[in-house]
């Protein structure tokens, strides 16, 4: 199958379990539900929860055995954009092309909404039939790192406290492997997990992922900068705006497309010597890194 088959694939069975997740189903909270969805269905690449799948069943998994962690990572990480685009944090007016939560709705609801879907994404897995203890606790153990303190909260707290100063690349890295780069490394280990992999092949995953977290993030600061404003729904890029070191003020335009290819390459090195068939991964991450909005 093409890639861009298999990505529009992995989207809807994504789209439809997070819809049966996340239904009105409780009318004393229809408008957590409703403001719920409003994030968590109003598009989005889908790359977390996608890697998730495609690591999982380069192993062999049912695609069954992967959805609820795949769709826990897409709630987590919907949680962090309606938290990252609150007045307190980025201050966004618009996310996924339309306004954010706390505009469509209000700053209360999109804090509570942001808390429901973090906690949603435990639930899941935790109620997931198809797995068994141990590796439920393996999985909420591995989201619990990669989304909090070892992982996205510690980074978004780094990029705080790095506002307003000059940082060098290393404290850039830093803040982006945490902030961004935690989420993607978990969600391709998860699928590891899923198909149960070795020790050896989720390092050797990791470490792709890693990689590939950090030149999705060097990408992205490009794209801020480079692509008009058309492309990106009309809105100002609220780094620019907020006058944050990113990679392209350091590196530059053409420094960080080296610097995101070269972080490419090593991460293909790291899914050949698996010596596995990860061929859509393979592909994902080129699709990723090369990718032009
Ligand atoms: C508030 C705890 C907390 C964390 C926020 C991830 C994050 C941490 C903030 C997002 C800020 C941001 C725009 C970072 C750039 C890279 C990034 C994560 C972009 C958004 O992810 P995509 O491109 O978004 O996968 P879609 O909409 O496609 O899902």
């Amino acid at each position: 199958m093409d890639i861009d088959d298999y990505l529009q694939a992995k989207r809807d069975t994504i789209e439809k379990a997070l819809d049966t997740f996340v239904s009105v189903k409780d009318v004393t909270h229809s408008q957590l539900y409703q403001a719920a969805r409003y994030s968590l269905l109003g598009g989005g690449k889908r790359l977390r929860p996608i890697l998730a799948l495609a690591a999982a069943e380069a192993y062999g998994a049912p695609e069954q055995y992967a959805l609820s962690t795949a769709c826990a990572l897409e709630m987590i990480h919907t949680y962090s954009l309606i938290h990252d685009d609150l007045p307190c944090m980025d201050n966004d007016d618009f996310r996924r092309g339309k306004p954010s939560l706390h505009k469509a709705y209000n700053e209360g609801h999109a804090v509570l909404t942001g808390d429901y879907l973090l906690t949603k994404a435990f639930e899941v897995v935790s109620d997931d039939p198809h797995l068994d203890p141990l590796k439920k606790i393996e999985l909420i153990q591995q989201l619990s790192k990669g989304s909090g303190c070892q992982g996205m909260v510690a980074g978004q707290v780094l990029d705080i406290e790095a506002e307003g100063k000059l940082i060098d690349l290393a404290s850039l890295q830093r803040i982006h492997h945490y902030k961004t780069g935690a989420l993607i490394q978990t969600s391709i280990l998860c699928g590891a997990i899923i198909g149960n992999a070795t020790i050896k092949e989720r390092e050797c995953l990791s470490a792709f992922g890693k990689e590939i977290g950090l030149a999705f993030q060097i990408v992205d600061d490009l794209l801020d900068v480079i692509s008009i404003q058309e492309k990106r729904g009309g809105h100002v890029a609220s780094d620019s705006a907020n006058k944050k070191t990113t990679y392209v003020t350091l590196l530059g335009v053409d420094g960080s497309k080296q610097a995101a290819e070269g972080l490419l390459q090593s991460a293909l090195g790291h899914l050949e010597s698996s010596g596995l068939n990860f061929n859509n991964l393979r592909q994902i991450a080129l699709r990723l890194v090369r990718r032009q909005k």
